[in-house]
């Protein structure tokens, strides 16, 4: 499904954030508000983001005027007829939601995709009011959307998995980090995020501690600048109570809100935050908020709404937490969460989920994955899942990567691999925090090099051919990995380079030797001694990457590239990856008794006999990759 034109239904402080994000990311978008005056005041709140964001070096004018050239504002419902995409973003009124779609939904062509920006309602509720709710999701955004990452993507039963799909790449198009979110009352984030400030004002109501105690102790337990009492100031009394009512509907009691949050409410006023921290209640104010967001999230992994990895990344990405509820568990140990859920059981019979249990009784942490491996018929796509650090190489990561490796090895039904990055990077290099705390004792400096050593090392000798898909930031070691792989497809918009020198390091993952080999010495000498980046074109022209492509292309461009290789004879790709490899370590002559041998090896498999047969047969073949006998 292919996007070009996204229409934006309302203009106001979350419909004109939605409108710049979605201009940022190259697409035509026309925006809709029923009246010129509220089109104007909404355009003009875009403009004045757009004009701020050159005043304070964030951008330039040329930037700006590429973003505002892609906008246009209607006040006509009939101007969205033609977009493949359109996005709702109005107030949060159940009926009026419904109205909009189903005049959308008799405005717009058949294949148009519609997105609800709703925080309270189900989609599948609002995706009734049309006739084609298979091409109905959620694009749940968060505040403020234009420097927010985080976007809910959202699910229905009914939504179809290329309407879903397009979402996806939509999202990761317009700068986004996705999580993957099943319809359901508070989505994944806010299902927890209601019940930590809700939690922290029943603090206050039973007396446990005072507003300005309640929000540093959060802010301590939680890594925050913002307790939840501030936040509230600041975001709004009447979103925060309405939210907890929302839930409290669709949920039930335990979202019902604090007595103090209905009272502010109903008084209009904002929270008094003076007053004295006093120390000796900051304890049991963590304990509890950490019992319930840590409960919480465990329900929503256990209901399936979202994986512990997107649930953390909710809660890091979304809320600017230090850490994710899953994460955190693992830091304080799961008996000792499972044991502060004690006393919210016995106010709330069934709270704690017999996931958390299950796990606890295992007597393993929570696996939180920063490396994905997915198959898809013969294509296996590995995904560098760490976008909170640009991707950067850990040795957590490259312990995941290397079982990833070890598993697409394994399995032969898999005939190539996609290697790309989750979000603005492929992968920034070296996790730089982690060997400045290893570079002080030597040997487990050299075993992490060791370690990344090896995995380049599995790229390179793996049977299937890995096309790198080079979707932003390639440096350092993020480059190195690049360089293993066979082929490198970059985006338009990708960055490369060995910024070592100026760390004080030199490249350490085989850098100063492949880049060489790729581009030659003068290449590769002006890349590492200066430490400078180069654009995907540069890249391109000096031999590092095989072709750049815009970047709606890159995957596509991966995928097609893949499945002409795994169209072709297993055995004869296999060997002519090692044949082609072995160039990097043998004199010419040997390399030509190098292919010999294997080109011997290839004659004798069934699927040259099948090969060969197809071709004086005049059909396609049907090869099988036995090896030899
Ligand atoms: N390591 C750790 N964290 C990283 C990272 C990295 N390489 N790159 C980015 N991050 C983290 C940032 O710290 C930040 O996290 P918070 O600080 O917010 O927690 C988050 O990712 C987002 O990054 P920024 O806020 O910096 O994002 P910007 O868009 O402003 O800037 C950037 C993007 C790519 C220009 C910038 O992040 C950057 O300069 N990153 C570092 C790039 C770099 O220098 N890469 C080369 C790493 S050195 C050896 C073994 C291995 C190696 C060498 C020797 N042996 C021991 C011999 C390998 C070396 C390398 O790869």
């Amino acid at each position: 499904m292919d996007i070009k034109t996204v229409g934006v239904v309302g203009c106001g402080l979350m419909g004109s954030g939605i409108a710049q994000t979605v201009a940022e990311g190259g697409f035509t978008t026309i925006v809709r508000e029923p009246t010129q005056e509220l089109l104007d005041k909404g355009l003009e709140r875009i403009r004045s983001f757009l004009a701020k964001g050159v005043d304070k070096g964030k951008t330039t004018p040329a930037r700006r005027d590429e973003v505002w050239a892609c906008i246009r504002g209607t006040t006509d419902m009939a101007d969205l007829a033609d977009c493949d995409l359109v996005i709702e973003a109005i107030v949060e009124n159940r009926d009026a939601k419904k109205a909009v779609f189903a005049e959308l939904d008799r405005i717009c062509k058949p294949s148009t995709v519609f997105a609800t920006n709703t925080s309270s309602f189900r989609v599948a509720e609002i995706a009734a009011a049309t006739k084609r709710p298979h091409l109905v999701g959620g694009l749940h955004y968060f505040y403020p959307p234009v420097i927010n990452k985080l976007l809910e993507v959202i699910r229905t039963n009914d939504t179809a998995p290329e309407a879903f799909e397009m979402l996806l790449s939509f999202g990761r198009l317009s700068g986004k980090l996705p999580i993957l979110v099943r319809d359901s009352p508070g989505f994944a984030v806010n299902r927890f995020f209601i019940a930590w400030y809700n939690e922290a004002i029943r603090l206050l109501d039973e007396g446990v501690a005072n507003i300005p105690t309640i929000d540093v102790a959060v802010c301590e337990a939680f890594g925050l600048g913002m307790g939840p009492y501030k936040l509230i100031n600041v975001s709004g009394v009447p979103l925060a109570y309405h939210a907890a009512v929302s839930l409290t509907e669709s949920i039930g009691d335990f979202y019902r809100p604090a007595r103090h949050l209905r009272q502010l409410y109903e008084s209009g006023q904002l929270w008094d935050l003076s007053g004295e921290v006093d120390p000796a209640r900051k304890q049991a104010v963590a304990d509890r908020l950490l019992a319930v967001v840590c409960g919480v999230a465990a329900r929503v992994a256990e209901e399936g709404v979202a994986t512990v990895e997107d649930v953390d990344r909710g809660a890091t990405i979304g809320l600017r937490w230090a850490k994710g509820p899953f994460a955190i568990m693992n830091d304080m140990g799961l008996e000792r969460a499972l044991a502060l859920m004690g006393p919210i059981e016995d106010a709330h019979p069934g709270f704690i989920p017999d996931l958390l249990r299950q796990q606890v009784a295992s007597g393993q942490p929570w696996t939180l994955r920063h490396v994905r491996l997915a198959i898809d018929g013969a294509i296996a796509h590995i995904t560098m899942s760490r976008p909170e650090a640009l991707n950067a190489l850990g040795s957590k990561v490259l312990h995941e990567l290397k079982d990833a490796l070890a598993q697409v090895r394994a399995n032969r039904a898999v005939r190539a691999v996609i290697l790309s990055g989750e979000g603005d990077a492929f992968i920034a290099g070296a996790d730089i925090k982690e060997m400045q705390a290893l570079a002080a004792r030597p040997a487990a400096i050299r075993e992490f090099t060791e370690l990344g050593l090896g995995v380049l090392r599995d790229i390179e000798t793996l049977p299937q051919p890995v096309i790198a898909a080079i979707n932003g930031f390639a440096l350092g070691g993020g480059l190195e990995l690049a360089l293993a792989c066979d082929i490198r497809i970059a985006s338009s918009t990708a960055r490369l380079g060995f910024p070592e020198v100026g760390l004080g390091i030199m490249p350490g993952l085989g850098g100063t030797q492949r880049a060489t080999r790729l581009a030659g010495r003068g290449v590769a000498s002006e890349l590492v001694l200066t430490g400078d980046l180069i654009g995907a074109e540069e890249a391109a022209r000096v031999g590092l990457v095989n072709r750049v492509v815009a970047p709606p292309q890159l995957m596509a461009t991966a995928r097609r590239l893949a499945d002409r290789i795994a169209s072709r004879a297993p055995v004869a790709v296999a060997k002519s990856k090692a044949a082609i490899l072995a160039t990097q370590r043998l004199p010419l002559d040997e390399g030509l008794a190098f292919e010999l041998d294997r080109s011997s090896e290839v004659m004798a498999t069934p699927d040259r006999v099948e090969g060969m047969q197809a071709f004086i047969d005049k059909r396609p073949p049907v090869f099988t990759g036995t090896e030899p006998q």
